[in-house]
Parts: C-alpha cells; structure tokens; sequence
C-alpha cells in the first residue's frame, strides 16, 4: 500500500491529483504545519528533509515531487500519466516539471519560506517583493514557450498538468492576477471538472 504524506494547498497536492488519476489504492496522511509536525522525531524519520510530499512504498520513500509524479506514472501505465514508451516525449515532461519544481516553485517560496535563504528583516522584505515579479516571468515562459494545450504536453493529459494547476493556483497569493495568463488560467479552470482533481481537492479538506 502506498502512503502519501501531504499538506493541504501544498505542493503535494500535485501527486495527491496523480494518484486519484492514477486508480492505485493509496492512503493519504495528513502533515500539519500549524502544529510544526513536518518537523517533527515521528515525520523526519520518513523524510529527513522535513517536507512535504513523501511517498512511503514497499521499497522505501519516495520524495521530491517530480520523482513522485514519475513513479506514480510508471507504476500505473493504465492510467497513461506518462509517455512512457517514448523516452524524447518522457524527458520534455520531466524537463517540464524539472522547471516547476526547481524555479517556480522556488520563486514562490521566497514569499512564505523567506527564512530559509536570509535572517535580516530586509533581506526577507525584499525577497518577497520579488514574487510578483519573478512568478510573472516563469508564468510568461511557460504560457508562451512550454504550455502546448489543451494539457501542459498538448491533447494528453500527463502528470504536469497537477504539478501545473497548483503552481497557478498560488498565484494570487504571491501577488499575481492568473488572468494574466488565459492559457495557464483556462487550464486551471479544466482541472477544476476532473473528478480527480475533486476528489484530491475533497480529500485535502477531510
Ligand atoms: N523540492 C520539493 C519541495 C518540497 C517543499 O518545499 N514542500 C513544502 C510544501 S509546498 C514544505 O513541505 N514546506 C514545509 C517547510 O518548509 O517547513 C518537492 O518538489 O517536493
């Protein structure tokens, strides 16, 4: 049985939505952050980085959402969450999230999690300044160059498409109107109808 820790908004939402999608039996645990449990003895043992998601399978844990999102493809090839015969078509989805992951994610970051790059008032002031700005230039890239349509890698859906729908839907909090971006804002708006998606979003709330 596969065990998904996750924090509700978080970036785990994104292999929450895959493994609804993906049709594996799952159980999903809750972290909570108000409490600081992501810190704590009982959740490091799982995963020492004190993150969420982790991804606890026979073999041993899984953490990293990229990773996560390809396992769970690769496991379910029913659920055809990858293009998993065709290693080109493969590597531009992991480049894809790769880019989410390593960028976006880290730019919106720099809003909440401040404190893990700086200590001075200021320094952290101006970090989050930033968000607006920094979010609209990879929101840019990826609505211009990389979002082919009507799913992040064209007519299939893949495991991008959560990995995306959370990205924008943080950004009205960092300080960016999604209309902006209609392509990215559609999307959203298409993953709001898949039953998946609704119940990922149902389970958060539970
Ligand atoms: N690179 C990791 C990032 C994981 C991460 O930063 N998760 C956040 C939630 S979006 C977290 O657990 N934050 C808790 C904390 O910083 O204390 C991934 O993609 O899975």
């Amino acid at each position: 049985m596969l065990t998904l820790y996750f924090s509700p908004g978080s970036c785990s939402q994104a292999s929450l939505i895959a493994l609804e999608e993906s049709g594996l039996a799952f159980e999903a645990k809750k972290v909570n952050f108000a409490d600081g449990e992501q810190r704590s003895e009982a959740f490091l043992k799982h995963n020492p980085k004190g993150r969420v998601p982790a991804l606890l399978t026979e073999q041993g844990v899984i953490t990293e959402t990229p990773a996560i999102l390809a396992y769970i493809a690769a496991i379910a090839p029913a659920a055809r969450l990858a293009p998993l015969d065709n290693p080109f078509e493969f590597a531009r989805l992991q480049s894809f999230n790769n880019y989410i992951c390593s960028t976006v994610h880290v730019n919106h970051a720099h809003r909440p999690r401040g404190s893990r790059w700086a200590d001075d008032a200021a320094a952290l002031e101006a970090m989050k300044a930033k968000v607006p700005q920094t979010m609209s230039e990879s929101f840019a890239l990826i609505e211009d160059r990389m979002f082919a349509g009507p799913w992040v890698m064209g007519e299939t859906y893949s495991v991008a498409d959560p990995y995306l729908f959370v990205m924008t839907s943080w950004l009205p909090s960092d300080g960016v109107d999604p209309a902006k971006f209609p392509k990215a804002a559609a999307h959203h708006a298409r993953m709001l109808e898949r039953p998946a998606v609704q119940r990922a979003l149902a389970r958060e709330k539970a």
